[in-house]
């Protein structure tokens, strides 16, 4: 344990100490968020102590740096992550036990920062923590937004949203840091001037908007590395305000300017699907250029002006597309600032920018108007002109008379400024996120840009921090696999492969499940707070927790449920292992065929409910407004994790990595990192149904298929989809989801009905498996103990050594 740790006693003098002195109180008078600040800020003392001196190393240190850009960092709550990895965590609850506090009630005080909407925001909070961890020295940048990712509350069966000021409070965690503020511009015009023989590029009649840092300590495990999470806040620059308005009463006109103070408001909700939005555009730009400013500045501090050393001295890794105008920025930063030619900074620039690619949706690429950039950032999109100019013209070469494909690689093109083709054309490396997904990448995505640089090309399969997803947020079965193999696994995961013997031994398998029930019990109060109810204990845990798409295919699972519902009700011999269906999705506000299914989930709960023999089998439960604190009490519970995405389309997963780790059983399509699932489980401890990639892609090819077939040859089917529009299922509307039954049956592009079967199949399976009791227990230990792999630390050793070199 590091010497930083603080003990149990000083702990507690310090929690009273502060409710004292902050709010004037004694402890029994302290209200639960009075004390979570008091226990938060004292491991926030812990923290800082670290932090200076990480700082003060930071100063002298003349290695690598990496900023990873993301435009979300999905950060969940900080204060038991930290404690754990502060080694404090054991101190913290037994002091606030014998001050007679709970702490489960004072960490639920933390309001939860929803800085992102899925995957790509976890993913780059994952990294975070074992960046620490692994002790890479790194910062995290993006955008200190005022409202997260909407709140969703369910109302009258439908998804109603709401805005969460999850700063109301204050944030315990975040230090401002004046001293570093950069200023960033937008609008105006470029003027030519012409000095000393060169042609200097000057922006006149911008508009300025100061960016000022706030520092959030990322604190590694049982180490001394506490690296940052910048998040850049704009303020407005005083000369902006239009003081003639603003002296003449008109206010309303003086702070019609103010970009300042909308920049930062809300996150985009968009998840998987790209809207050409001006302001998005404004936020992209503003986080981009102040993180590469301050990057720029602290390379001339450590090296001066020796710009050809920056490939060596920094990384700048962009987390999709979003923070692609990384690219021209450091080209304008290095030739408009620093007064080097555009063939020097191009060769810089395209050794320093690496891109991580997460989707290939084509929905979801990110894709600017020409004349939205050309008004809003001219200098960008000069810079953009004259890139892609020279890049037209090595295609060119490459490809002779080839228009259509040279069209198809363009940074612009039919008016629009391809945020893709310019990350892989000018970043040093473009990388998958699992081995399917960088397949793909090669072969489809980006096979054009793959046959004229493949060496640029790889993938590295996502992972999750096992720090939070399993030490902090499965505390018993952290204590009963520490107890079998000893705790060599905290710092090393892949050392939980050593509990694979204990699959065999009847004593564990017992602990084992009895954890799995204390877990559903522990569920059952997350429920019970959060919405008022609760299951039963005895059923299976069947779980689909992710964001709402039709290509993640929720539909399927729904529609399997309707079927179940209709055997039971047909026939009174009928039965099942009893299970709880458990539903989390947030659907992008104007998505409007997701949220129809969020209708179809919820009527199909009342239904069941309504009838007394059904819910002895059956229930199904919506979980709202699922976040990350909602998932960490769901994995624990959970018994089959439904990965259900057609494959192809899932660019990895990392929620079906949580789940494994926690001891769930997979049922998946050979889709994303399910794939590395079943290779590390192998095929007997998972359920595997559906198409595989290449046969859907063929299918897409030839234009899809025809689900009516499937219609009038599935008597089950049938009745289920007939029943979704007359009335059995939404009484009081029965006309609802009239859309959803039309496209299932004329326009099923994501193979709901064409993998119904295949997946119904599978389905029986886990109905009888999970009866032998031994067996299924067997593999569900296997599944935890194969996880290790998993872990974003395994993901962060790997982009270092094939792309950071840090
Ligand atoms: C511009 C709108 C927009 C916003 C976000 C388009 C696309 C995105 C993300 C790329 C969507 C996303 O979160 N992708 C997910 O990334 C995870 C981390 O790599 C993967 O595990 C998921 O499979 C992938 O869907």
């Amino acid at each position: 344990m590091p010497t930083t740790a603080f003990d149990k006693e000083s702990i507690k003098k310090s929690i009273v100490g502060k409710i004292q002195r902050y709010n004037g109180r004694t402890l029994e008078d302290a209200t639960e968020q009075q004390i979570y600040q008091a226990v938060a800020s004292t491991i926030r003392d812990q923290i800082m102590q670290k932090w200076v001196s990480a700082r003060e190393a930071d100063k002298t240190y003349m290695g690598k740096r990496l900023y990873y850009l993301s435009v979300e960092f999905l950060m969940g709550r900080s204060l038991q992550c930290n404690a754990v990895n502060l080694c404090s965590m054991e101190n913290v609850r037994e002091a606030l036990m014998e001050l007679g506090i709970n702490w489960r009630h004072i960490f639920r005080e933390e309001p939860e920062p929803g800085l992102g909407n899925g995957g790509l925001g976890r993913l780059a909070a994952c990294f975070l923590d074992s960046l620490a961890s692994v002790e890479l020295p790194a910062m995290g940048c993006s955008i200190r937004y005022e409202y997260g990712l909407f709140r969703q509350r369910v109302v009258d069966g439908q998804q109603v949203e709401v805005p969460d000021n999850w700063l109301e409070n204050g944030n315990v965690w975040e230090v401002p840091s004046p001293d570093d503020s950069v200023v960033v511009n937008f609008g105006g015009h470029v003027e030519m001037v012409e000095e000393n023989g060169r042609t200097n590029y000057k922006l006149c009649d911008y508009r300025s908007v100061q960016a000022v840092p706030y520092d959030m300590p990322i604190a590694g495990y049982d180490c001394n590395t506490v690296n940052t999470l910048r998040l850049w806040r704009p303020r407005s620059v005083k000369e902006n305000l239009n003081l003639g308005a603003f002296s003449s009463g008109n206010y309303e006109k003086a702070l019609e300017q103010d970009l300042s103070s909308i920049i930062s408001k809300v996150l985009y909700p968009e998840d998987s699907h790209y809207e050409g939005k001006s302001l998005r555009l404004t936020q992209h730009y503003f986080f981009t250029s102040a993180t590469l400013q301050y990057a720029v500045k602290d390379f001339k501090r450590r090296f001066g002006t020796r710009f050809n050393l920056m490939p060596e001295k920094m990384t700048v890794h962009i987390n999709d597309t979003h923070p692609g105008l990384a690219i021209p920025e450091l080209m304008r930063i290095l030739m408009d600032e620093e007064g080097l030619g555009w063939d020097e900074a191009q060769a810089i620039v395209s050794k320093t920018v690496a891109y991580t690619n997460h989707t290939v949706l084509s929905e979801a690429l990110e894709k600017w108007p020409e004349q939205m950039m050309k008004e809003r950032l001219p200098r960008i999109y000069m810079i953009l002109e004259e890139m892609n100019r020279r890049l037209c013209a090595r295609l060119w070469n490459a490809f002779p008379g080839d228009w259509d494909r040279i069209a198809k690689m363009a940074i612009l093109a039919y008016g629009q400024v391809h945020m893709a083709n310019l990350c892989v054309a000018m970043s040093y490396s473009v990388n998958g996120v699992s081995r399917l997904h960088g397949e793909i990448l090669k072969a489809d995505t980006f096979n054009d840009y793959y046959q004229l640089m493949p060496e640029k090309f790889s993938y590295i399969t996502n992972g999750i921090t096992h720090r939070r997803w399993l030490m902090a947020c499965n505390t018993h079965l952290r204590d009963l696999i520490t107890s079998a193999i000893g705790d060599k696994w905290y710092k090393n995961p892949e050392y939980l492969s050593e509990l694979k013997p204990f699959a065999d031994d009847a004593a564990f398998r017992a602990e084992f499940e009895k954890v799995k029930r204390f877990n559903k019990h522990q569920f059952n109060h997350m429920l019970d707070q959060r919405q008022g109810m609760t299951v039963d204990e005895d059923f299976l845990f069947d779980t689909q927790c992710k964001r709402l798409h039709e290509y993640k295919r929720q539909l399927l699972n729904a529609l399997h449920i309707h079927v179940l519902y209709n055997r039971i009700m047909d026939d009174p011999n009928y039965t099942m292992v009893p299970r709880v269906f458990i539903f989390g999705a947030k659907a992008s506000p104007g998505y409007y065929k997701a949220k129809l299914i969020i209708r179809y989930i919820l009527a199909l709960s009342k239904m069941i409910d309504k009838s007394p023999r059904a819910r002895k089998m059956l229930r199904v439960v919506f979980v709202e407004n699922y976040d990350v604190s909602a998932a960490e009490a769901i994995m624990p519970a959970t018994d089959l994790s439904e990965q259900l995405s057609t494959a192809g389309k899932e660019a990895s997963g990392t929620g079906n990595m949580k789940f494994m780790m926690n001891g769930a059983l997979t049922m998946g399509t050979m889709d994303g990192a399910n794939v590395e699932i079943y290779e590390q489980v192998g095929a007997d401890n998972i359920y595997i149904f559906g198409m595989r990639a290449d046969t859907v892609a063929v299918l897409e090819r030839e234009g899809g298929y025809n689900p009516l077939q499937i219609f009038e040859n599935n008597a089950e089917v049938r009745r289920a989809l007939t029943q979704m529009i007359d009335g059995t299922l939404m009484p009081d509307s029965p006309t609802a989801l009239q859309e959803l039954y039309h496209d299932m049956l004329f326009n099923d592009r994501y193979f709901v009905m064409k993998d119904f079967g295949s997946y119904s199949m599978a389905q029986r399976r886990v109905n009888e498996d999970y009866l032998d009791r031994d067996k299924w227990l067997r593999m569900a230990v296997l599944n935890t103990a194969s996880s290790g792999i998993f872990s974003s630390d395994r993901t962060i050793r790997e982009y270092n050594e094939k792309i950071w070199h840090i």
